[in-house]
């Protein structure tokens, strides 16, 4: 496949990078950390994003490479943002499965000399279901570092409250399709406030994606939510704008 064998020469050919949304505190609206997006510029198709590409290298082995990659860019640029400010990094089930994942993660930080509790991973429910002792022992080891673990678009697919008892993650994260909506949609606006007292009932950090309304905020501040993240605030940026960015908010 033609975009299978591009994406191999990406990372060598500095084809890859990454992007960075702020995330807010929402009582305080200042910055409290920050995701990684990784991108790809592609010679002739321009701007591609992960939903198109991520699924290819998992397929043809090179999201081992291009998994640590991200994490060591993104830990190499938030080295330079304020201290307070954590760095969440989204990491594909294929990553987590690998037995070494957790000394990996550790070499990365060390040979940066990141601070592991800056550091979140983020996963999602795809990463539990096949061998879900197997995970929950990963998700141990991972925390064992002090990196914290959050569970990644909540309300999509599978997404059970099960999960949620079963596996010791320090966040939650709403998924868009459950913020979408609460300010014009009573059900939709019941469902959202209900699954942040359940985030909040099990003492997980509850943060809320694709905020894109100041009447969205409301909502979600009222209903105990702790953070959000969305276009409303911030857009996806640069290493260099968000550096800008944080160290103008915070
Ligand atoms: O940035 P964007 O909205 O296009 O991201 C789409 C999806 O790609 C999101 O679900 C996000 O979690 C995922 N994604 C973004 N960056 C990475 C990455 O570095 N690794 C993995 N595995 N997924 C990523
Ligand atoms: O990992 P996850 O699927 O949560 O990745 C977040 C994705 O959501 C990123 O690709 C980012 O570009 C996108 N995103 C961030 N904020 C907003 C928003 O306010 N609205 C929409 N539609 N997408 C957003
Ligand atoms: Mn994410
Ligand atoms: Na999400």
């Amino acid at each position: 496949m033609r975009l299978a064998d591009d994406l191999r020469g990406a990372i060598e050919g500095n084809a890859l990078d990454v992007v960075y949304q702020p995330i807010f505190d929402i009582t305080t609206m200042r910055p409290t950390g920050v995701e990684a997006l990784v991108r790809w510029l592609h010679p002739t198709d321009g701007l591609i994003g992960p939903d198109r590409f991520i699924p290819i290298a998992e397929e043809d082995g090179m999201i081992e490479e291009i998994g640590e990659w991200v994490m060591r860019r993104a830990c190499q640029d938030a080295m330079d943002w304020p201290a307070e400010v954590k760095l969440s990094v989204n990491v594909s089930p294929v990553q987590f499965r690998n037995p070494r994942f957790d000394t990996l993660l550790g070499s990365v930080l060390a040979s940066i000399g990141f601070p592991a509790k800056r550091l979140e991973i983020e996963m999602t429910e795809t990463h539990l279901v096949a061998d879900p002792e197997r995970a929950q022992a990963i998700i141990e080891s991972i925390r064992a570092l002090g990196v914290a673990v959050s569970l990644d678009d909540f309300g999509t697919g599978y997404s059970s409250i099960g999960y949620l008892r079963r596996f010791s993650f320090d966040k939650l994260k709403l998924d868009r399709s459950l913020v979408h909506g609460i300010a014009h949609d009573r059900s939709t606006r019941s469902l959202c406030e209900a699954t942040i007292g359940l985030g909040r009932a099990l003492c997980l950090q509850v943060t809320a994606e694709g905020v894109e309304t100041e009447a969205e905020a409301t909502i979600l501040r009222a209903a105990g939510c702790h953070a959000l993240q969305g276009y409303a605030y911030a857009r996806p940026m640069t290493a260099e704008a968000v550096g800008g960015f944080l160290t103008m908010m915070v």
